[in-house]
């Protein structure tokens, strides 16, 4: 198979940014009037790629009337009716599969082999899964209904992904939605929005408001019946802050700082071919990256030996060059963050190995060793494809160092047997725990934290019933409609 983008793919993304201009906003069906712009930048090179709407409470505002005036409409079609949607989204997404995937790299910096092979296929299978789900809610999940308008906020680090996350779900409860990208990564959206066109998608079932925090503070502040946000788990905690005492629903997926659990019987090759998925995948910038190695002290300097040869063998490069395996960091505020918490960990004791800092956006694959609990990079998520490793004697031990976090997102555990694997994952405080895998997704299976990492799921039934309120018992009686 051929991964990279053919120069085709590249010059109709560049042919469409520049014919576009600058971006309006996505309301009610067509594009608004672009206002007050800001830049968005291919992070490789630094390149400004287009100007995008920075988002008023006005436009918001606009946008939320929007949904709601399409969404007594959109919850009264047929599950089957809305599933066609879904699906044609879904296969509207396959067939601009290449143009997606460099539009994405472009913007976000990730490597090509990522956006084609794993963010852009999900984003399709997303659809798909939800279509099933609007075709089945009423007869899996009877007495259940739309909660309507949602305020969906989502990050820079799967900007498609997320958005597919976010809006699938929504619109197969038969809500109608209000979503804001992250201010780094707003372009997919925005073609997203020309998918939603492109398909017939009823006008104002989906909204697309660019611009940065104080335009997600809009959205907030919004007559929305929901929230779902993903982000930062200090932006996450002030949206409660907000939000409480209103009648408002919410559903947070936060930070993480998962563990990575070596036991003494693990496949140290496979093992450390875990690592490379989890910290090294997308630039470590993944909410549920194993960024905590935990190895058993028995084959601690085996398994850092191996890793060491496969560090070596990672090739830092052009996210567009499909040999690329880390590319570039999405902004250098990030860049900037990753390295001040790499250096407040060092400075408390820890070697660096590796994470070398590059020009631009480029950070090198590494990790932190002798990283005991009490050092900030063991605390703190770095968000960068730099983890931490530490040794311990027992498992005892090893439960006790995964759970030695504010977070509970994810984990992953490696061992040769089931009984071993399945002792640990139990114990592990975690929302997702991988046995011998890591940052595996389906549509079909719950994802979403506890503590700080944040509640309530995306993905599956339980994802399906964020979405859905329980429905008024008489309209509960009613039969489905046809
Ligand atoms: O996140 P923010 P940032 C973590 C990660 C990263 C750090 C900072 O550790 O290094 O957060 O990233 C919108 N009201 N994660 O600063 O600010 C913002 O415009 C409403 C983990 O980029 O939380 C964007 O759309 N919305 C995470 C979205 O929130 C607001 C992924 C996320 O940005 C807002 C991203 C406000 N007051 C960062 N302020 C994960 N869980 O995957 C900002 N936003």
């Amino acid at each position: 198979m051929e991964y990279g983008p053919s120069v085709e793919d590249s010059a109709a993304v560049r042919d469409w940014l520049a014919r576009r201009g600058v971006f309006g906003h996505f309301i009610g069906g067509g594009f608004t009037e672009p206002g007050a712009p800001f830049d968005t930048r291919d992070p490789a090179t630094g390149e400004v790629l287009a100007q995008v709407t920075q988002g008023t409470a006005e436009d918001v505002a606009a946008a939320v009337a929007a949904a709601r005036q399409a969404q007594p409409a959109w919850a009264a079609l047929s599950g089957s009716q809305r599933a066609r949607y879904l699906y044609a989204l879904a296969r509207h997404v396959q067939k601009r599969e290449r143009f997606l995937s460099v539009l994405e790299t472009l913007d976000n910096g990730k490597p090509i082999r990522e956006s084609r092979d794993i963010d852009v296929p999900l984003v399709a299978r997303h659809f798909y899964h939800h279509a099933g789900w609007a075709e089945l809610r009423d007869s899996v999940l009877p007495g259940h209904a739309p909660i309507g308008v949602c305020g969906q906020i989502i990050p820079w680090n799967f900007p498609l992904l997320m958005l597919a996350w976010k809006i699938a779900p929504a619109l197969a409860a038969g809500n109608t939605v209000v979503l804001k990208p992250a201010e780094y990564t707003p372009l997919t959206a925005l073609a997203f929005a020309e998918i939603c066109q492109e398909i017939g998608l009823p006008a104002g079932v989906v909204n697309i408001v660019t611009g940065d925090g104080d335009t997600g503070a809009a959205l907030v502040a919004a007559d929305v019946d929901k929230i779902a946000f993903t982000g930062s788990t200090e932006v996450g905690r002030a949206i409660a802050g907000r939000l409480a005492g209103r009648a408002t629903r919410l559903t947070l997926e936060l930070g993480g700082k998962s563990p990575f659990v070596v036991m003494p019987d693990a496949d140290l090759d496979a093992a450390v071919e875990g690592v490379v998925d989890s910290i090294w995948f997308n630039g470590g910038q993944v909410c549920c990256a194993g960024s905590r190695i935990l190895v058993a002290e028995a084959v601690a300097d085996r398994f850092e030996t191996l890793l060491n040869a496969r560090m070596a063998r990672l090739r830092l490069g052009p996210p567009l060059d499909k040999s690329t395996d880390v590319g570039a960091i999405v902004d250098p505020i990030q860049k900037n963050r990753i390295l001040s918490i790499c250096k407040a960990a060092t400075d408390a004791g820890a070697e660096l190995v590796g994470g070398a800092a590059g020009n631009g956006c480029f950070i090198a694959p590494g990790y932190l060793r002798n990283v005991s609990p009490a050092n900030p990079g063991f605390e703190q998520e770095i968000f960068g494809p730099i983890a931490t490793l530490s040794t311990f004697r027992t498992a005892d031990e090893a439960v006790e160092l995964a759970n030695n976090t504010r977070y509970g997102l994810a984990a992953s555990v490696w061992s040769e047997s089931a009984a071993v694997a399945t002792d640990l994952a139990a114990k592990i405080k975690a929302g997702v725990v991988w046995i011998n895998c890591a940052n595996l997704f389906d549509a079909a299976a719950p994802f979403g934290g506890y503590r700080e990492s944040g509640f309530g799921r995306e993905g599956g039934r339980a994802g399906m019933l964020d979405y859905l309120a329980e429905a008024p018992v008489d309209a509960a009686e009613e039969p489905a409609p046809a």
